[in-house]
């Protein structure tokens, strides 16, 4: 493999101090693809105080915003260039497929373009201040050191929402990809380095969460942490966070409502429910697992999809036909089994699916099929909680105003879907949904230029679009007095 298998610190690649490593596993057939470093405590110490020296005493900051912005920009071009290499990294090390993988690096590179592009057009404002003879204006000043810590589904287009914004704007950064998946974050600050971003301004640190990450997060050094995971890791981030004040971003994913009116367009709406939930086997934080159908098309609607699950494709992700590959890892698919199981449990009816496949071929893989529950409430565990896997549950509704209680049913805000004919119904509903992004008559669909994030536990701040851009700068007033006079007020 033609990759670096080191971590980034101060402009050097190199080991862990430890001397550690581990072994990256394919999880289609569990075969070792990369021994990476195992850094820790120590090398996260070492790669903040490089962001820090980096950002307090180097020129980074000072860049004029458009010098920036061509470097970020010409990452992109990079990744476009090695597009193919890096979809075959992302698929070797996650089991999805070629084609989603393509379709990952496309929207990479495009993240870096749009802040590329961006980057200065942000200068700030001048105010009317109530003052006479005075200047008042506001700037935007990145952050500092940042603290990124990305997850093991989109393991590059996760990284690619926090590194681009935060270079574009001026910050200097410490990225620990999943401990899983970091393949394509290594290759990318192989990128970053060819660009001529200085030293010291992006690190890479490889390691666990429990390590690298805690470090991270509660290092007086790190001004923001900026986190995509599960729900538990971002509360434990938060008080870790705390204890300097730090800035935080937090992405925790959702249990995403699609709610299916009787009016809807009947086939499209079968067809990108299951876009919907099956993209990546279910990994996806906003993936719409729960199906909220009219009373009056739900036998039908749950019929079609049926249908469609028993014929899919599971297999290796450099197969041609292949439309879903496997889970994650062995402790994620033990995770999908017991939450299937607790539905089962709970009473939920299961249509299709619950259970590993039997083909010989999927064996060493961490397969597992496509799984449909119906007559499903919103007290079942499998309802309200993330599943994380391919496993779709179905709810029942009769009128406009019962869909959207359902839907609101949640401690998850990040996104939801509503299909109907009717303009009005459409909007009143996406209006009242409690969620970051509402798609009328789509499904998952997301660009650079729109914000993403969640409502409620879903998260704090937002990516992508100019929020994204605005998460990794701190505003600062500057006020000019140009006819200073006593006051006499003591
Ligand atoms: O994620 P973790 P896990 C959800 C999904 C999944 C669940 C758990 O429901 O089943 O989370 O997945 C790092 N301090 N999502 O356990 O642990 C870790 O090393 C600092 C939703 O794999 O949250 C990795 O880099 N960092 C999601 C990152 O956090 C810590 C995507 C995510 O891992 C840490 C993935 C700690 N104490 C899972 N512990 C989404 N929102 O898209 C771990 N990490």
């Amino acid at each position: 493999m033609n990759l670096k298998q080191q971590q980034y610190i101060n402009g050097e690649w190199v080991d862990a101090q430890s001397g550690k490593k581990r072994s990256i596993i394919n999880p289609y057939n569990q075969e070792v693809i990369a021994e990476v470093p195992e850094g820790d405590e120590k090398d996260a110490r070492a790669a903040i105080a490089a962001a820090r020296e980096a950002f307090d005493e180097g020129d980074w900051s000072w860049t004029p915003a458009s010098e920036r912005g061509e470097l970020v920009t010409k990452i992109g071009h990079l990744i476009e260039r090695d597009q193919e290499e890096l979809a075959y990294l992302e698929s070797l090390d996650t089991g999805k497929t070629m084609e989603e993988s393509r379709g990952d690096m496309e929207d990479i590179a495009g993240v870096f373009r749009y802040y590329g592009e961006l980057a200065d057009k942000e200068g700030g404002e001048l105010i009317d201040a109530p003052v006479k003879d005075s200047v008042s204006k506001v700037v935007r000043e990145p952050v500092g050191v940042c603290g990124q810590i990305t997850p093991w589904n989109y393991p590059l287009l996760q990284a690619s929402w926090k590194l681009a914004p935060a270079l574009a704007a001026g910050n200097t950064l410490v990225m620990k990809p999943s401990e899983i998946t970091p393949l394509t974050t290594i290759k990318v600050f192989e990128l970053m380095e060819e660009v001529g971003i200085p030293a010291g301004v992006v690190n890479l640190v490889l390691g666990s969460g429990a390590t690298v990450g805690a470090e991270l997060s509660s290092h007086d050094d790190v001004d923001l942490i900026s986190f995509t995971g599960g729900i538990a890791t971002g509360k434990k981030i938060m008080q870790s966070a705390s204890g300097n004040v730090k800035n935080l971003a937090l992405e925790l994913g959702g249990k995403n409502p699609n709610i299916i009116f009787a009016d809807a367009d009947f086939e499209t709406a079968v067809d990108q429910a299951l876009n919907g939930v099956f993209f990546h086997a279910g990994q996806i934080c906003s993936a719409g697992t729960r199906l909220i159908v009219d009373e009056a098309i739900h036998d039908d609607f749950v019929h079609a999809l049926v249908e469609r699950v028993k014929n899919f494709k599971l297999g290796s992700g450099f197969e041609q036909d292949t439309q879903m590959g496997p889970l994650i890892s062995a402790e994620h698919l033990a995770k999908v089994e017991a939450y299937v199981e607790a539905g089962v449990k709970e009473g939920a009816s299961l249509v299709v699916g619950g259970r590993r496949p039997e083909d010989p071929e999927l064996q060493q893989g961490f397969f597992y099929l496509p799984t449909i529950f119906t007559n499903c409430t919103t007290d079942m565990t499998v309802v309200q909680e993330e599943g994380f896997g391919p496993v779709i549950t179905v709810e029942k509704f009769r009128s406009e105003k019962e869909a959207v209680t359902l839907a609101n049913d949640s401690i998850y805000g990040l996104a939801g879907g509503v299909w109907t004919m009717d303009i009005a119904k459409a909007e009143r509903c996406a209006a009242r949904m409690r969620m970051g992004t509402v798609w009328i008559n789509d499904f998952n669909l997301y660009f650079p230029h729109a914000p993403w994030g969640g409502f409620k536990q879903s998260g704090i701040g937002r990516e992508l679009g100019r929020p994204g851009l605005e998460e990794y700068t701190e505003t600062k007033h500057i006020f000019h007095n140009l006819k200073p006079e006593p006051i006499h007020w003591f």
